[in-house]
């Protein structure tokens, strides 16, 4: 048996690999990124001809895995939790049809926002789908979880999720490995309209779930991965989930005076949940993310006993858990000693010096400021979100994938003129494309700038679904072909740049500009390899 130094993300890959999955469905995003990465490069996916391309988004990576699974293979589908809301309608559904092939949805959350837009906690998407979740507490977990999870979804026949936090996905720990399996043969589940979410079936299917709960519940009872640990101190019984385990232990090297429930499997272990409270007088539940099991707790107990977490203030209600924060919760010294010293300035992310997102947003900065000071530019997710900062101050919104292009509608809806959006390639042809269909069709008034460095390079520079087809989707989504332009970011190119972007804002119908670049650290990349 091989152990490896791996961080929770590989420990992942390398247990689906281990487990005979025949493909993983992507797309990139911190901290789920690595996993495909991984998969990507292991001399198995070639033997065994795993499917290990990215997808154009969270929704098509989610349905082709539910298409995978439905050939009877197992398959890994991979994305960040904001991921897991562009997936929902499939993903949620997935619960209805149950899978036949294993089927593990990495939901990847990141507390404390390192490279998000917001801190939601995937594990109520699985309590709102009705499905199992996993929720290692350190890498050997990871790995050992994702390598029996597989056969676990066979058996109760629905996806289960694996929540993983940026803490784990990107820390290192000897990780033990366990033998090959096989891959799957094609087969079909004994139900033929398993799949065909018609109503009558549906209604069918989702009874068939309903009744799936209790045998969920007894799984957890039964699970490795939730723990009785008996203390002698019944004053406070813990509740300690994923990594809040491992931030436990930390600070009680030698076992806990209290009881702790360890958890790693949900729906919530109800068995062990009823000792816990009914031998000690307080809980403190030890969550990283939202108050997930803090309110459920609540829900279930309703017998007066004091529970404490992040609702009642005993954690901070936003933020990550760290082991400090939980020496604070069980009246321990808080013995930081890696404060920041006040010589060390905060450096807020910034463009790379000789990217092409500089020289668009150099332009559209001053024909804009200058020339329509009424304008407003609608960004989007990618490297050019940073043009919302110095020196450029460019952009006025940047809330989910492809909402530049339908905020700019909306905004020229509203009869603001000049109506800007800028997106990057990667995110036009995962949401934004969609967006721009509706402006062909309403005539909007919008100038959307499709900021085009041919890769994915927020994330690390992963394929880029629409290289070499964005003006040729643009055309077929009905821009007229006059109006789509394409331009070189470079200082030599200012001046056609801006009296292209004057003529198409002067153009009171969909505007598409296209600056196309190759990404600078791609190309060094690329260089460095010849
Ligand atoms: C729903 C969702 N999935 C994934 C991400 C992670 N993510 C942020 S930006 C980005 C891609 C940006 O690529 P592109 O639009 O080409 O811009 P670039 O970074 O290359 O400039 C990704 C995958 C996210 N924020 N939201």
């Amino acid at each position: 048996m091989s152990k490896q130094l791996l961080l929770g993300d590989e420990s992942i890959a390398q247990a689906a690999l281990d487990a005979g999955i025949s493909g993983v469905y992507a797309y990139p995003g911190t901290p789920s990124t690595e996993i495909t990465e991984y998969i990507q490069n292991s001399p198995l996916n070639g033997e065994r001809k795993i499917h290990n391309r990215w997808c154009t988004n969270e929704k098509t990576a989610m349905e082709a895995s539910l298409g995978m699974s439905f050939v009877g293979k197992r398959a890994l589908v991979c994305m960040k939790h904001v991921g897991m809301n562009v997936a929902a309608d499939s993903f949620i559904n997935s619960a209805v049809t149950g899978v036949n092939g294993g089927l593990i949805v990495v939901a990847a959350d990141d507390p404390s926002m390192h490279s998000s837009q917001n801190e939601q906690d995937s594990r109520f998407y699985g309590d709102f789908a009705l499905v199992p979740i996993f929720e290692p507490g350190n890498q050997q977990e990871a790995y050992d979880m994702t390598y029996g999870g597989f056969e676990f979804s066979e058996k109760i026949g629905e996806p289960v999720i694996m929540r993983m936090v940026t803490r784990l996905a990107h820390s290192r720990s000897g990780v033990e490995f366990k033998s090959l399996k096989p891959q799957n043969e094609v087969s079909f589940g004994e139900d033929p309209r398993q799949f065909v979410l018609l109503p009558a079936i549906a209604r069918k299917r989702y009874k068939i779930l309903l009744g799936k709960q209790e045998a969920m519940i007894k799984a957890s009872e039964e699970s490795i991965y939730n723990r009785y640990i008996d203390g002698p101190n019944k004053k406070l019984g813990i509740i300690a989930c994923g990594i809040g385990y491992n931030y436990l232990m930390e600070n009680n090297p030698n076992g806990c005076e209290y009881p702790v429930l360890k958890i790693g499997q949900y729906p919530l272990p109800k068995k062990q949940l009823m000792k816990l409270c009914n031998e000690c007088k307080e809980i403190l539940v030890i969550e990283d993310g939202q108050p997930f099991v803090e309110k459920k707790i609540q829900g279930y107990l309703s017998i007066g006993i004091k529970v404490r977490g992040r609702l009642d203030g005993t954690f901070p209600q936003d933020g990550e858990l760290t082991p400090d924060s939980v020496a604070k919760a069980l009246g321990k010294e808080n013995k930081r000693n890696f404060d920041m010293p006040d010589i060390v300035e905060m450096r807020p992310p910034a463009l790379c010096q000789g990217c092409g997102h500089r020289d668009m947003y150099t332009v559209l900065t001053e024909v804009l400021k200058k020339e329509y000071p009424s304008h407003k530019v609608f960004g989007d997710i990618g490297c050019y979100t940073l043009g919302a900062g110095a020196p450029f101050f460019a952009i006025n919104s940047c809330v989910d994938m492809g909402a530049s292009i339908t905020m700019a509608k909306g905004a020229a809806d509203g009869g603001l003129y000049p109506s800007v959006a800028v997106i990057g390639d990667s995110t036009f042809t995962h949401s934004g494309m969609t967006g721009l269909l509706d402006c062909v069709n309403e005539k909007a008034d919008v100038t959307i700038i499709i900021s085009d460095n041919e890769t994915t390079a927020m994330t690390g520079g992963q394929d880029s679904a629409g290289t070499g087809k964005i003006e040729a989707i643009c055309t077929g989504i009905g821009v007229d072909p006059k109006h789509i332009r394409v331009v070189i970011p470079l200082k030599k190119n200012y001046d056609e740049m801006k009296k292209i972007l004057r003529e198409e804002i002067q153009y009171h119908g969909v505007s598409v500009i296209i600056p196309r670049r190759e990404c600078i650290q791609t190309l060094a990349r690329k260089n460095r390899k010849k």
